[in-house]
């Protein structure tokens, strides 16, 4: 099947099905002499997991990777590094009713006409189990990225459903303004703590009442010099919304301030630069496809999930209606684990424009004037 690897020259190439027997992936082109132990992925691997709080799917996998290839006396050597994680609580009997149906809202139809066979166990090749592998080859980039650029990738949740972050307007989210302590002190990503509780009453209703809700979730790259990004088709952040896009249930995806710009004047909208720094960042610090060195700003909109106990209109495999119910362990809100995996995306993009650049211009060096960045 293409269409499995992502980025040029840090290419990653994932595989495996939710409720097969390991989903995994093989990076190609990753720099050598990197540390990488097995125990580097468990922190963000963690974050995205199910089963960790009550808000999520119940299903609980151990998520634990094993290097298969690619890395010697514990750093890499240049070599396709494979990594793969075993399926350990997969529970396809939940699938049985449901394996001859077409799902409303998910990618049950589309598999179908597209391939004309389809596993239905989990979702298969489309289930959010296979983000698990972009957040653990992101491991690695992210790794590189602070080590050698000083590039930091952090994100939150700003929206679930209706609510939004209070004291933090989300059009001029500053990195200034975000704890992230306080991000990564509550199941939700979410960056302002006096608002938890809420939120914890807020999706047990929803979970009581069998319905699901939609999510926003904002990522910041800081630390990304000026210079990557390439013009015109490798556009970084073209790139960025292809890749944000990729994500399983991404409606949407800003950078800057998105289709706010619609209502903007230019005179509001453009970045002033002084020899202090940009004024502004209103562009989300991309300039023509290329990195301004001002913070990166991507914003995704996730849709709420389709897997419902309420039931809907749908057809059967032979085009009968069918009134479609799905049982299982399912996420209220897949956006609750989203944010590691909008974090990865940006990672890997930033991983593979960086090694492209070094590519074409690494000759080139750092070029005066250097404007700093004011926020
Ligand atoms: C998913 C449905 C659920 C989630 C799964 C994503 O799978 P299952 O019905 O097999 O429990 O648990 O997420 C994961 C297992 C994971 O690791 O992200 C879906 O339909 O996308």
């Amino acid at each position: 099947m293409p269409s499995n690897t992502f980025g040029q020259i840090f290419a990653v190439t994932t595989f495996g099905e939710s409720h097969g027997p390991a989903i995994g992936c093989v990076i190609d082109g990753c720099p050598p002499g990197i540390a990488i132990a097995a125990e580097d992925f468990a922190h963000d691997l963690a974050r995205r997991a199910t089963g960790r709080t009550r808000h999520t799917s119940a299903r609980h996998e151990a998520d634990a990777v094993e290097i298969l290839s690619g890395v010697y006396e514990g750093r890499s050597t240049g070599t396709p590094i494979a990594l793969l994680i075993r399926n350990t609580d997969a529970r396809s009997r939940d699938y049985a009713k449901i394996a001859g149906q077409f799902r409303p809202g998910h990618a049950d139809y589309t598999y179908w006409q597209k391939y004309g066979i389809r596993d239905p166990r989990g979702g298969g090749r489309a289930s959010a189990r296979e983000t698990t592998m972009r957040v653990a080859a992101a491991v690695i980039a992210k790794k590189w990225l602070a080590e050698k650029h000083g590039v930091a990738i952090h994100g939150c949740m700003t929206q679930i459903g209706d609510v939004t972050p209070r004291a933090i307007d989300r059009a001029r989210l500053d990195v200034a303004d975000i704890d992230w302590n306080v991000v990564e002190a509550n199941p939700f990503f979410w960056p302002v703590a006096a608002q938890v509780a809420e939120l914890e009453a807020y999706m047990d209703a929803l979970r009581k009442s069998g319905d699901s809700v939609g999510a926003r979730i904002e990522v910041v790259a800081t630390g990304v010099p000026p210079g990557w990004g390439e013009p015109i088709y490798g556009k970084l952040d073209a790139e960025l919304a292809g890749a944000l896009m990729s994500i399983n249930a991404v409606k949407g995806v800003e950078i800057g301030d998105g289709f706010a710009a619609v209502a903007q004047k230019g005179s509001e909208h453009r970045d002033a630069m002084t020899p202090q720094g940009f004024a502004s960042n209103h562009a989300g610090g991309i300039l023509g496809g290329i990195a301004s060195g001002q913070a990166i700003r991507c914003s995704v909109a996730f849709k709420p999930t389709s897997s419902l106990r309420l039931p809907v209109a749908g057809v059967d495999v032979r085009g009968d209606a069918v009134e479609v119910v799905t049982t299982g362990r399912h996420d209220p809100c897949v956006g609750i684990r989203a944010t590691p995996i909008c974090e990865a995306m940006v990672a890997l993009v930033l991983m593979d424009q960086a090694l492209r650049h070094r590519a074409q211009c690494g000759d080139v060096g750092e070029v005066v004037p250097r404007v700093g960045s004011a926020i």
